[in-house]
């Protein structure tokens, strides 16, 4: 049972007072749960500037990734860990940006911080939605050197998860395992203010997400469920499918925990040895810690994402995420191939 919470109660009141089955929230996490999402808002003001203040285009570097870093990648990669130097509570930092987990500090306390500092990064230059999107773990022993070992860490450990969209209205949505609660950024106070507590994600919808332009590289299964949900009403699924496709998984599932729907990234032939374009501990685990608080699902077709065991912090994976009885279908279509 979650205490209910009156609506736009600020992020910090929020922190102090979220219980669930009546335990508080640690004041470590309180800590550090805050300085994290006040640095969203010194980005969120950053990326709401854009060209005035010179930050948008190519940084002219190449992240761990081999992808082309933006302006904006490597400034809020920056901006996130210089925020959160100062939390006594956490002990290290895994970044999609950087090849090494950072220790803060002497790399000792309860909590592990792990972020992709700025989702969607081709949508910057456009004036799109994009994001942060993060995950915060316990440390295995508080007390020991940090690890990389320490990170590597299923999915299902998570004892938060959350997001950022910079978009319309920069809106953060947070589980911290007890359901998904929504804020929106107040441009009066400056401060992220509760819209919505307990989202729910519609167990049926008619509309699905996917980057159509790879449909000749995808998996038989993945190519059925798209070619039946195409075929609309005349079709085997009788009915008509609406299809989505913001680039921006922050986005993209943000309308997802909004309205229901499915997220696909799923493998393909274009680099069979990849398992997937994104990434297991910096998307895949927040957002589906986020999507089964929600009532949602999230597989790698067979598998769910979060009873995986990460082998490497860098490693990716094939996503399929959203409304209960469309992720089920999919799981159907995989595990009969
Ligand atoms: P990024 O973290 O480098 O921005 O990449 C992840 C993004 C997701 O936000 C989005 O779902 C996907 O990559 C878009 O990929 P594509 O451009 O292939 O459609
Ligand atoms: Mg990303």
């Amino acid at each position: 049972m979650t205490k209910p919470i009156q609506l736009k109660t600020s992020f910090r009141h929020y922190v102090r007072e979220f219980q669930s089955h009546g335990t508080p929230v640690p004041s470590g996490l309180q800590e550090l749960l805050v300085l994290l999402t006040d640095t969203c808002i010194t980005l969120s003001n950053e990326v709401a500037q854009g060209a005035l203040i010179g930050i948008l285009g190519s940084a002219g570097t190449g992240n761990v990734q081999g992808e082309v870093q933006q302006k904006l990648d490597v400034i809020a990669n920056d901006l996130l860990i210089a925020g959160v130097q100062s939390c006594q509570s956490l002990a290290g930092i895994a970044s999609e940006e950087i090849e090494e987990p950072l220790p803060v500090g002497k790399g000792l306390g309860d909590y592990l911080l792990l972020f992709d500092p700025l989702d969607g990064s081709s949508n910057i230059d456009v004036n799109v939605s994009i994001g942060t999107i993060f995950s915060i773990l316990k440390k295995p022993d508080p007390n020991a050197l940090l690890t990389t070992a320490d990170f590597l860490q299923a999915g299902r450990t998570q004892v938060a998860a959350g997001y950022v969209v910079y978009g319309p209205q920069t809106t953060l949505a947070l589980s911290l395992g007890a359901g998904v609660d929504l804020f929106a950024l107040d441009a009066v106070s400056g401060e992220f203010l509760l819209i919505k507590q307990g989202v729910r994600i519609s167990e049926s919808t008619s509309e699905f997400a996917i980057n159509m332009s790879n449909m000749r590289h995808w998996a038989a299964p993945v190519k059925r469920y798209v070619d039946e949900c195409l075929a609309g009403s005349g079709g085997v699924r009788q009915k008509d499918f609406n299809m989505r496709w913001i680039a921006s998984m922050v986005a993209d599932v943000h309308r997802v925990l909004s309205r229901g729907g499915v997220f696909m990234y799923p493998w393909d032939q274009r680099d069979p040895k990849k398992p997937g374009k994104l990434r297991l501990m910096y998307e895949a685990n927040p957002m589906g810690f986020l999507v089964e608080q929600a009532g949602g699902e999230i597989i790698n077709g067979v598998d769910a994402i979060l009873d995986l065991q990460p082998q490497a912090l860098h490693e990716r994976v094939s996503v399929m995420l959203g409304s209960k009885d469309e992720v089920n279908l999919l799981r159907k279509y995989h595990t009969q191939s």
